[in-house]
């Protein structure tokens, strides 16, 4: 019986004339398989192997991660056991000679039927998993997330605390004139704070292109895809901080937002999230107050500074020279030294289709006023214009300049200086017809 099976394979290697192929395959596989087995002895020590996680879906993908890894090693010595015999066994140097024979029915059916076998045994614990990993019900807490370039954003559902995670790797490290940390593109300012225990809901969108969201220590990965919210959820077993990143190509800086999430004992957690909505009520008061204040050129230009080089000089350049063909400079653009309201229209409300996202949510009135000071006034762009939190109020309300400015900014895209065409124009229209001005303008520069 073994004689005729092995027959066949012998058969079959021969057949394919390329034996030489066929032995390359043998030993790579057996090699790899060699190769492995350390691998698999020493999960700690080594990150060749899938994390085993802090979370009980990740314990179930790592155990059927493994299973199926032991199915496919046991089908591999089996295949390559019988077909080494074979070879051995039946070598043309010992006078065997090759049973000829085509199309046995008994053989088809049988190498069909066992490999079915497998896999809807592997299918069922596969699909256990899945389905437990996609019900996101009876949540404790459901925290929103949404990627943009580059950057992640998270909002607590039913709490007043969101905020943006910012990768804080040095550039100095990126460049290589500094020496690399031990968490070096795996750090940022505001980590996601998060019970352990707790079911927590993510949802996941974002406000650009498709970014990913993937902590492997929870086992969780889901696509952010703009105007889609995708769900995903996990329950901590161990305080601590884990990391991940965005696994999605999602532009020139996509391996620059990295993910950091701190799961904190649940005492902890409630007075964390206490701490940060008494936090965010005080920042929302102190807000309110800065729209009440003028600042001086140079404290514009200060506060203007940091925005920018935090915020815009990813893309524009610290310099203000932006890059080529990609992110205009800011050093002489005909916005940022011409109309003013085209110039704060773009900044709150971005460019659609473009890399130029709205800061409008993500700034502050106060931080936008003084971004754009800076970009008008810095790299010789000596427009002397120093903008206030009150005039970016005014423009995010009803889409105007407050008066004095007001003339300034028409005077620039209109011929006529009649007061009263210019407040109609102007409040007649929402955020989105400065726009409309914009577009109209570069030419006229
Ligand atoms: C992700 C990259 C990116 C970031 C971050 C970014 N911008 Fe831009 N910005 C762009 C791109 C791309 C354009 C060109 C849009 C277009 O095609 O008109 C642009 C255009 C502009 C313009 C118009 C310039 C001109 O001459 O056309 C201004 C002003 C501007 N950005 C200000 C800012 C400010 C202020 C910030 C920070 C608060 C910022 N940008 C952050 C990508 C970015
Ligand atoms: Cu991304």
């Amino acid at each position: 019986m073994i004689r005729s099976w092995t027959n066949v394979v012998a058969y079959f290697i021969a057949d394919s004339s390329d034996r030489y192929f066929s032995l390359c395959l043998v030993a790579r596989t057996l090699i790899g398989m060699l190769l492995f087995v350390p691998m698999i002895a020493t999960p700690a020590e080594t990150r060749l192997n899938l994390t085993q996680g802090v979370t009980e879906i990740s314990g179930k993908v790592y155990d059927l991660h493994m299973l199926i890894f032991y199915i496919c090693c046991a089908i591999g010595v089996v295949v390559f056991g019988v077909m080494f015999y074979s070879i051995i066994r039946h070598r043309k140097s010992r006078g065997v000679k090759a049973a000829h024979f085509h199309e046995s029915t008994k053989v088809e059916i049988i190498w069909t039927i066992i490999p079915i076998i497998i896999l809807v045994l592997m299918a069922i614990p596969a699909t256990k998993t899945l389905i437990a990993m996609e019900d996101t019900s009876q949540d404790d807490l459901t925290i929103t997330v949404t990627g943009s370039q580059w950057k992640w954003h998270y909002r607590y559902f039913n709490h007043d605390v969101a905020f943006y995670s910012f990768l804080t790797t040095s550039q100095k490290q990126i460049e290589g004139s500094e020496q690399k940390g031990e968490h070096y593109l795996l750090e940022v300012d505001n980590p996601l704070v998060v019970p352990i225990n707790r079911k927590i809901r993510f949802l996941m969108t974002s406000d650009d292109v498709i970014h990913s969201w993937w902590v492997p220590d929870f086992a969780v990965k889901k696509d952010a895809v703009p105007g889609f919210i995708n769900e995903a959820w996990t329950k901590i077993d161990k305080p601590g901080i884990y990391r991940g990143q965005c696994a999605e190509l999602c532009g020139r800086n996509h391996g620059f937002m990295p993910i950091v999430v701190q799961a904190l004992p649940e005492d902890e957690f409630d007075t964390w999230l206490a701490k940060q909505e008494q936090m965010a009520a005080a920042k929302k008061a102190e807000q309110e107050k800065a729209l009440g204040k003028t600042l001086s050129m140079d404290e514009l230009m200060a506060l203007g500074e940091k925005v920018y080089n935090d915020r815009c000089s990813v893309c524009h350049q610290v310099n203000g020279e932006g890059m080529a063909n990609v992110f205009p400079a800011m050093k002489g653009s005909p916005i940022a030294t011409g109309d003013l309201l085209s110039h704060i229209d773009i900044v709150i409300n971005g460019k659609a289709g473009t890399a130029m996202q709205a800061f409008a949510n993500q700034l502050n009135e106060e931080e936008l006023a003084a971004v754009v000071t800076y970009e008008r006034n810095a790299w010789g762009n000596d427009t002397g214009d120093a903008v206030q939190a009150s005039d970016i109020k005014q423009v995010l309300t009803n889409g105007t300049l407050p008066d004095k400015s007001n003339d300034q900014a028409n005077m620039a895209s209109t011929s006529t200086p009649e007061p009263n065409t210019m407040t109609e124009t102007s409040t007649a229209s929402n955020s989105k017809a400065p726009s409309e001005t914009m577009d109209s303008q570069p030419e006229a520069q």
